[in-house]
């Protein structure tokens, strides 16, 4: 058993088509549980600490742009190896070689706008929701949890 949390967030792309809602409909009926939700606007500092890791990379200022551009909605989510099923469940990174079924298979297009992120270990998750939520995320029971392992 490896219960784990993980920082997942729409992306301003998602969040202005409208997909919040099937995006943690997904999450929800997989089994996982939401412990921390907020709208969001995003400092230019918030981001660049985010994707600290992509600062060399020749799209690195795009990046910050886009996320900086509309508001996103910040989530955790936590359950058995949610790192992983979170990011399975998103896709490849490219929409367009993500698999019809994951998020970005079925709603995304380009690179540059893959509707959401997923922290991609353990160690990130903890990062990331320390960088998104601090000590804010939620712990509480659902009764529905010893159905789900
Ligand atoms: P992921 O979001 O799947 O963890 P990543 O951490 O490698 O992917 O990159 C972070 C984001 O940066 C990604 O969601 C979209 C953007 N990105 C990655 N590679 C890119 C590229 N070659 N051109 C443009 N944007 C890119
Ligand atoms: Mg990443």
């Amino acid at each position: 058993m490896a219960i784990e949390k993980t920082f997942v967030m729409v992306k301003p792309d998602g969040v202005q088509r409208g997909l919040i809602g099937e995006i943690v409909s997904r999450f929800e009926r997989k089994g996982l549980k939401l412990v921390g939700a907020k709208l969001m606007s995003v400092s230019q500092q918030l981001a660049e600490q985010h994707y600290a890791e992509h600062k060399e990379r020749p799209f690195f200022g795009e990046l910050v742009q886009f996320i900086t551009s509309s508001p996103v909605f910040a989530m955790v989510w936590e359950g058995e190896n949610a790192v992983s099923v979170a990011r399975t469940m998103m896709g490849k990174t490219n929409p367009a070689e993500s698999a019809p079924g994951t998020i970005r298979g079925d709603f995304g297009l380009t690179i540059g706008m893959n509707i959401i992120h997923g922290s991609d270990s353990p160690e990130s998750a903890d990062r990331e929701i320390a960088l998104w939520f601090g000590n804010e995320a939620l712990s509480y029971d659902k009764a529905v949890d010893v159905w789900v392992g």
